[in-house]
C-alpha cells in the first residue's frame, strides 16, 4: 500500500511502516515511520475539497512568504516530490501530500491545562499576525462559503424539507434549538456587512487536535492547513471557544460533562490578544465573545444537517452519531451563553492588566 507514493518522494519502501494516524473527520491520514525520519501522509477527501490544487497553491504561496519574511516560523508545508510537486495523484487515482513528521510532537483531543489553551491561541494569533501583510487576493477559497452562517442555515432548512419523518422526530428538540438561536444569524449578518471587519488569512479549523504540542505541553505549530483561506478572525477564535472551553469534546454523549471553563476563556483571550491586539480593529474586538456563539451554533447546525441528510459529510461510527454531536453542541451553546457576563468581566480584567503593564504601572 502506498508504495508508488513513497517511491515518488524518493523513499525506500522497505525502510518504513505505515499506520492510520490522528482523529480528523474529513481527510485520511497515515504516519509513515522510519528509523531516521517519519512522515505524515494525507489523502485529500475530494468529495469535500473539490480542488486539491487550490489547497496546494495556497500553501506554496504562504510557504514562500514565510521563507522570505519569517524563516524561523515553523510552517509545516507539504514536501516536494522528485519532480518538485507537493501534491500528487497516486496510482489509486487519489490525491496525496507528504508532510515531515515533527519529531517530539504530539496532538491532544482534550485540554487539561489553561497553559495549553494559551499556547494554542498564541499560535493561531501569530499565524494571522505574521500574514497581516500577505496579499490575500492571491489565495483561493478552498471551500467556498465554508463558515458562511447564512448558507449553513439555508442548508439546514433544505435538509428539513427532505429529511425522513423519523429523523425529524428524533431531532425535534435540536431543530427547535436551532430556531431559538436564530438571532446569532442576525448578528452574523451585521458584522459581515460591516466594512470595518476585514478579511484576513485565517486557519478555519482551530480545534485542539490541529495543534502540535511538545512534551511540556507548549504548542509548537499549527497543522491541518487545507482550510487556510481569507476569512474572519471570528472563525479561529470561535472554534477555539467551541473546542477548548469544555473538558468533554464534541464526541461526548453524557451532556452533563459539557461545562464551560471560564479560566480557559481567559487563556484564549490572553493568548490570542498577545499576538493580535494591535492588529484587530476596535470593531472586530467587539465581536470577540460572539465568535464562540457563532462557531458553536454553526457546528451544531452542521452536525444536525448531516444527521437529517443521512450522514453524507462527517465520518460517523454509529447510528445517530451526528445527532449526538448536535445535541452536544447545543448544550455547549447554552453553557456559553450563560457564561457571557463572566466572559465580559474577564475581558475587562485582562484589558486592564495589559494597560497597566503597557503603562509600566
Ligand atoms: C472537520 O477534518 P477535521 O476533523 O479537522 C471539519 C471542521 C469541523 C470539524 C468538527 C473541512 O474538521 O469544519 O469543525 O470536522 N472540516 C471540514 O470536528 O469540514
Ligand atoms: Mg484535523
Amino acid at each position: 500500500m502506498f508504495d508508488d507514493i513513497l517511491i515518488n518522494f524518493g523513499l525506500n519502501v522497505s525502510e518504513y511502516h505505515i499506520r492510520p494516524f490522528g482523529s480528523g473527520l474529513i481527510n485520511y491520514t497515515y504516519k509513515i515511520s522510519g528509523a531516521n525520519h517519519s512522515y505524515i501522509l494525507q489523502q485529500i477527501n475530494v468529495a469535500v475539497f473539490k480542488r486539491p490544487d487550490h489547497i496546494d497553491s495556497n500553501l506554496v504561496l504562504i510557504k514562500e512568504y514565510f521563507d522570505k519574511h519569517n524563516p524561523g516560523y515553523l510552517f509545516v508545508a507539504p514536501l516536494k516530490n522528485q519532480k518538485g510537486k507537493s501534491i500528487i495523484q497516486a496510482a489509486d487515482g487519489k490525491f496525496y501530500r507528504l508532510f515531515p513528521f515533527i519529531e517530539g510532537s504530539h496532538t491532544v483531543n482534550f485540554l487539561q491545562d489553561t497553559k495549553e489553551a494559551y499556547s494554542a491561541a498564541v499560535q493561531f494569533g501569530r499565524f494571522t499576525r505574521l500574514l497581516n501583510h500577505f496579499d490575500i487576493s492571491k489565495l483561493e477559497y478552498t471551500l467556498t462559503d465554508f463558515h458562511n452562517l447564512k448558507l449553513r442555515v439555508a442548508q439546514f432548512e433544505q435538509a428539513l424539507k427532505t429529511a425522513e419523518p423519523r429523523k425529524l422526530e428524533q431531532a425535534a428538540k435540536e431543530v427547535k434549538a436551532a430556531d431559538d438561536h436564530i438571532n446569532i444569524l442576525h448578528t452574523y449578518n451585521l458584522f459581515t456587512t460591516n466594512n470595518e471587519i476585514p478579511l484576513r488569512v485565517i486557519h478555519h479549523d482551530t480545534k485542539i487536535n490541529n495543534v502540535l504540542f511538545d512534551k511540556d505541553q507548549n504548542a509548537l505549530c499549527i497543522v491541518d492547513l487545507d482550510t487556510v483561506m481569507p476569512g474572519y478572525y471570528l472563525s479561529d477564535v470561535g472554534d477555539m471557544m467551541r473546542t477548548y472551553l469544555s473538558p468533554a469534546n464534541e464526541e461526548e454523549k453524557d451532556l452533563d460533562k459539557i461545562i464551560i471553563r471560564t479560566d480557559f476563556f481567559r487563556a484564549i483571550y490572553k493568548g490570542y490578544m498577545s499576538e493580535m491586539s494591535n492588529i484587530l480593529t476596535e470593531t472586530e474586538k467587539q465581536y470577540f465573545t460572539f465568535s464562540g456563539k457563532l462557531m458553536i451554533y454553526m457546528q451544531g447546525l452542521r452536525f444536525l444537517t448531516d444527521f437529517l441528510n443521512n450522514d453524507i459529510y462527517y465520518g460517523t461510527q454509529y447510528e445517530g452519531h451526528n445527532l449526538i454531536r448536535a445535541k452536544n453542541q447545543f448544550k455547549l451553546l447554552e453553557g456559553y451563553i450563560n457564561a457571557e457576563p463572566v466572559f465580559a468581566e474577564i475581558i475587562a480584567g485582562v484589558d486592564k492588566e495589559l494597560l497597566t503593564t503597557a503603562n509600566g504601572i
